[in-house]
């Protein structure tokens, strides 16, 4: 027999009541023992009182699973009294302070944006990657995520050029189709042949390279500075007149008035035409009969008809000195005495 059973047999045998009311009673306690029934044979329930989490009515404290029963509401417990923050149970936490206002301990959530050991609170006490709508440190925040965008590139919307050489065009940095990323909206140019010109036609990154210039007389042309230009003369051959289109119009091997170079004139003197012969100056006589004796081409062909050359000089054997300053084999000794062979 369990105590309460005990006590309640106990209490109502102890009541004032006939003989044989006591041995009814006593009777029928012992059958209740025998057959594991209460003496009064009312109805006990050994079921736990629901607990109430909150929200629904209530009778008593018990019935809820913490804190009381206040106007039949499940309310939470009554916190400790506090000072500070501290004073509250529990421990701060990224986003989140513990407070103390009036003695009641409470939860204060840090302002939004505020860092946390890896990403920012997001105003509610909890870390997030971002803040929505803010930007990352590549591409945007969705959903408190860092997602990849061409939006905050800052290469966006910038100057940009692709290709090289003629094929050079200009344009900005724009989306790339799935927004991941940006790229230059210019298109390169068609490459062409290259031609002299200062330009890199066809796009390969060199200006003028392989390009053959017109040929000019006498001459070897080359493209320098975008234009075809004079390189070199051929052996024997000079640009006299400066007119590149004539090229090295000049033979400074035959021309007497270029003869070995540029203005180079072959002297020449009375019945005489000078001459260039392999760039040397020389002198023929223009006049029949007229003869250099001197080899001196300034006075030409000095020795008349009726002289003859005698050791680099004219001499006239016969008749009067033709020239006075011409010695003669004779005995003429004007200006001074010759001596012939
Ligand atoms: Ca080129
Ligand atoms: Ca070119
Ligand atoms: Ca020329």
């Amino acid at each position: 027999m369990d105590s309460d059973r005990f006590d309640d047999l106990s209490r109502k045998l102890a009541r004032p009541r006939s003989r044989r009311e006591a041995l009814r009673l006593f009777g029928a306690a012992v059958a209740g023992l025998v057959v594991g029934k209460p003496a009064d044979a009312a109805p006990r329930s050994d079921k736990p009182k629901k607990c109430y989490g909150g929200g629904s009515l209530c009778t008593n404290a018990k019935q809820c699973c913490s804190g009381i029963c206040t106007n039949r509401q499940c309310a939470p417990e009554i916190p400790p009294e506090c000072t500070v923050g501290t004073d509250c149970p529990g421990a701060d936490t990224e986003c989140q302070v513990r407070t103390c206002t009036a003695g009641i301990c409470g939860t204060q959530n840090l302002v939004a944006g505020t860092g946390c050991s890896s990403g920012l609170c997001d105003g509610n006490g909890q870390c997030v990657e971002c803040l929505t709508g803010a930007d990352c440190a590549s591409g945007v925040c969705e959903n408190n995520a860092c997602t990849p965008s061409c939006l905050n590139d800052p290469l966006l919307g910038e100057a940009c050029a692709v290709g090289t050489g003629a094929c050079l065009r200009s344009g900005v940095y724009v989306c790339t189709a799935d927004g991941l990323g940006v790229v230059c909206d210019a298109v390169a140019g068609a490459p062409s042949a290259e031609i002299c010109n200062g330009i890199d036609d066809d796009c390969d990154g060199e200006v003028d390279e392989g390009v053959i210039c017109p040929p000019l007389p006498n001459a070897t042309t080359a493209c320098a500075g975008g234009n075809c230009v004079l390189q070199t003369c051929n052996p024997g051959y000079a640009d006299c007149d400066g007119i590149e289109i004539s090229g090295c119009e000049t033979n400074i091997n035959s021309d007497p008035r270029n003869c070995g170079g540029c203005g180079v004139q072959c002297p020449s003197g009375p019945n005489s035409i000078a001459i260039c012969t392999q760039g040397n100056c020389g002198l023929i006589c223009s006049s029949s009969g007229y003869k250099n004796c001197n080899g001196n081409p300034n006075d030409g062909c000095e020795c008349p008809p009726t002289g003859e050359c005698r050791i680099g000089a004219c001499c006239i054997t016969s008749g009067a000195p033709a020239h006075p300053t011409i010695p003669c084999c004779s005995g003429f000794t004007i200006p001074f005495t010759n001596t012939c062979a």
